[in-house]
């Protein structure tokens, strides 16, 4: 079932220039699509709608400080069992338990600096794709066959 989540490419995947990397390996995925794409600095408020459900938690405070620590990419992605899917890529929350081939598996470090969100189901994807709402061109998406050399 085709159905759409929110990624943002955290702050530090940013600043290390992993922007094209770790879209192009959502992008590859068939029949998966990007519909909207912006960079920006997260403010405070939308940070705290964001992560309404950690209030609280020991982690909360220095998350928010680094998710505002510079730009992230928000994006919405559309396709077959996308919201599962990317969470597949992306890994566990832990980078150093998660799998080399997976996002935070070949690129991360530290439980924090985890380079990528991506909705946990359908629920947060409604949710989540309301607070971000980056502007989506609904139009039909050609994709062209290369006429290489
Ligand atoms: P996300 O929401 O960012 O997609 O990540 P997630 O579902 O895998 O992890 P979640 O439990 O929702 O935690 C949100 C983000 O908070 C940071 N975190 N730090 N113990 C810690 O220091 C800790 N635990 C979580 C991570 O950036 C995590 O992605
Ligand atoms: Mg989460």
């Amino acid at each position: 079932m085709s159905e759409r989540t929110l990624v943002l490419l955290k702050p530090d995947a940013v600043r290390r220039g992993l922007i094209g990397e770790i879209t192009r390996r959502i992008e590859s995925k068939a029949d998966w699509a990007v519909k909207a794409m912006e960079l920006r600095t997260l403010d405070r408020s939308t940070l705290e709608q964001h992560y309404a459900e950690h209030v609280g938690k020991p982690f909360y405070e220095p998350l928010m400080e680094f998710m505002a620590s510079g730009p992230s990419v928000a994006m919405v992605v559309e396709g077959e069992r996308v919201i599962e899917g990317v969470r597949a890529l992306a890994g566990p929350t832990d980078p150093i338990a998660a799998a080399p081939g997976s996002i935070r598996g070949d690129f991360g470090t530290v439980v924090r600096e985890n380079l990528i969100h991506a909705s946990d189901s359908a629920e947060s994807a409604e949710r989540e794709l309301k607070i971000f709402s980056p502007t989506s061109d609904d139009a039909p998406l050609t994709r062209h066959q290369s006429s290489g050399p």
